[in-house]
C-alpha cells in the first residue's frame, strides 16, 4: 500500500500545546483512502526540522507528504499555496532567530505546493468545516520545510505530491489565548483525514 508522510510539529513559543503533534500520533499507521499514514513529530528548530524530514522521505519512500503546522491566529483550515526561500522570524526552540536569510542560497524564490489544494479545501467546506487556501505559509518553520521538502524532491527527481496544511488552534488552547478562537480537536483531526481522502481520489 502506498505510504503518505505526514508531519507534525512539537510545541514552540508561548503555544505549550501543539495539536498537529497530537493529531500525527493519532493517525499514525491508520489506512486513510489509499495511504498508510506514516507519521513524525519535527524540532521546531531550524538547524533540524527540515533535515530530519527529508531523512524520513527517504526512510519512508512515500508516494505523497502532508506537512501540518499550527497558526494559532487562524480561524480555518488552511492549505499553503506556496512556500519561499526566507526564513525570517522570532525565536525557534533553539534560540535561533534568522533575519533574511535564504533557505537554500541560490535556490529559487518559490514552490508552489504540489497537493490538490482546492479540491482539499473544497471537500472541507463541503464538510462543514471551516477552509480557505492561504497564499503565505509565513517565514517561520512551517515555511521552511515545505520550501526545504519541494527543492529536496526536485533535486531527487521525485515527483510526488507533497504540501503544507495549517491548522488553527483547538477549543482546549483557547483557555490560554483568550483572544482566540478554538475548533474541536476532533473536527481539526477530520479535516486532516477528508484531505488525505481528497488526496486519494485526485
Ligand atoms: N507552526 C509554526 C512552526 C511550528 C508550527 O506548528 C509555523 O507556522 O511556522
Amino acid at each position: 500500500m502506498s505510504k503518505l508522510l505526514l508531519t507534525g510539529f512539537e510545541p514552540f513559543l508561548e503555544n505549550r500545546h501543539n495539536p498537529t503533534e497530537q493529531i500525527v500520533l493519532e493517525l499514525d499507521e491508520e489506512v486513510v483512502g489509499e495511504f498508510e499514514v506514516i507519521s513524525r513529530v519535527l524540532p521546531v528548530d531550524f538547524e533540524r526540522a527540515a533535515e530530519m524530514l527529508i531523512e524520513y522521505v527517504d526512510q519512508c519512500e512515500p508516494a505523497a507528504i502532508m506537512m501540518l503546522g499550527l497558526a494559532a491566529d487562524r480561524t480555518k483550515v488552511t492549505p499553503e499555496r506556496i512556500a519561499i526561500n526566507v526564513n525570517d522570524s522570532v525565536e525557534d526552540n533553539s534560540g535561533n532567530a534568522p533575519v533574511d536569510q535564504p533557505i537554500v542560497k541560490g535556490g529559487p524564490a518559490a514552490y508552489f505546493s504540489t497537493l490538490p489544494i482546492k479540491k482539499m479545501t473544497d471537500a472541507l467546506v463541503e464538510n462543514g468545516i471551516p477552509a480557505e487556501v492561504s497564499n503565505t505559509a509565513g517565514t517561520y518553520l512551517c515555511n521552511n520545510v515545505m520550501y526545504s521538502v519541494l527543492y529536496a524532491l526536485e533535486q531527487k527527481e521525485m515527483d510526488i505530491p507533497a504540501g503544507f496544511i495549517h491548522v488553527p488552534p483547538t477549543f482546549e488552547m483557547t483557555l490560554h489565548h483568550s483572544a482566540h478562537t478554538g475548533f474541536p480537536y476532533t473536527s481539526i483531526r477530520d479535516s486532516i483525514k477528508l484531505m488525505i481522502y481528497a488526496l486519494s481520489d485526485d
